[in-house]
C-alpha cells in the first residue's frame, strides 16, 4: 500500500514529495490546507501533535505494522532507511548526512522562515527590523553552504537525503530575497538539483 505523504506546497512539504520521487516510492497526497487550519483538526493532530505539516503514514512500517510519522528531518531519515537510498550505512557516511539535515532543520528553515514572515509585516518599524536581522543570518547561512558546496557536488559525500532538505527552502530563495548570484557554489548546486527528473516530479506534485 502507498504511503501517505500529508502536506501542502511549502518548502518542508516539498522536502518529502521530491524525496519519495527520488526513491520511487509508491506514495499518495493527502493535502492538508495550512492557510484553512486543517494542520490543527484533531485527527490531523493524531498524527502530527505539532500541528504542522508535513507528517506521513506507512500502512506498511517496521514488522508489517502501519507507523505514522511527523518532523521532517524524521520522516527523511525513515525514507531513507526504508528506500535504502540518499541515507549510507556506513557510520562515518551517515555522520555527515546528519550534520547537514540538522543544519537545514535546525537553521535553514526556522531563520528564512522568519523573513518570510517579516516581509508580511504592514508596520513599517517592525518590519524593517526584521528583515534586516533575518535576512543577514540568512546570508550567513548561504555563505557557509557556499564554502561547503566550493569543493564538492553535495552537502556530505554523495546525494543524500540532506540535499533533499536543503533544497526545499533553497527554492525558496526569492521570497527570502537571495539571489544565487551571490553564492555561485549554491546556484551550481541548486541548478544541477533542479534539473534531476526526480526532483521536477516532486516538484510538480500537486500539494495544494
Ligand atoms: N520542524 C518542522 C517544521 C514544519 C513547518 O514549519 N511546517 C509549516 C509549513 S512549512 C506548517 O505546518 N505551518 C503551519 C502552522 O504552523 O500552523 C519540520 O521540519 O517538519
Amino acid at each position: 500500500m502507498p504511503i501517505e505523504l500529508h502536506a501542502f506546497d511549502t518548502p518542508n512539504g516539498r522536502k518529502i514529495s521530491v524525496a519519495l520521487e527520488e526513491m520511487a516510492l509508491p506514495y499518495e497526497v493527502r493535502i492538508v490546507d495550512i492557510r484553512k487550519g486543517q494542520q490543527r483538526e484533531p485527527e490531523y493532530l493524531k498524527i502530527s501533535p505539532g500541528g504542522m505539516i508535513p507528517a506521513i503514514v506507512d500502512p506498511d512500517g517496521p514488522g508489517g505494522e502501519a507507523i505514522s510519522i511527523f518532523e521532517s528531518g524524521a520522516i527523511l531519515i525513515y525514507l531513507g532507511e526504508k528506500s535504502g537510498k540518499f541515507w549510507p550505512r556506513d557510520l562515518r557516511a551517515r555522520i555527515r548526512v546528519l550534520e547537514w539535515l540538522m543544519y537545514q532543520v535546525g537553521n535553514f528553515g526556522p531563520v528564512p522562515g522568519q523573513v518570510h514572515h517579516f516581509a508580511t509585516v504592514e508596520d513599517e518599524a517592525d518590519r524593517r527590523y526584521g528583515l534586516e536581522r533575518y535576512m543577514k543570518q540568512t546570508r550567513r547561512l548561504y555563505g557557509v553552504m557556499d564554502l561547503r558546496l566550493a569543493t564538492r557536488e553535495f552537502f556530505a559525500d554523495e546525494l543524500s537525503i540532506a540535499d533533499f532538505a536543503i533544497l526545499g527552502w533553497a527554492w525558496r530563495h526569492p521570497r527570502h530575497k537571495v539571489d544565487l548570484a551571490d553564492f555561485p557554489n549554491v546556484r551550481r548546486w541548486y541548478e544541477m538539483m533542479m534539473a534531476r527528473p526526480g526532483v521536477a516530479r516532486g516538484f510538480a506534485v500537486k500539494l495544494s
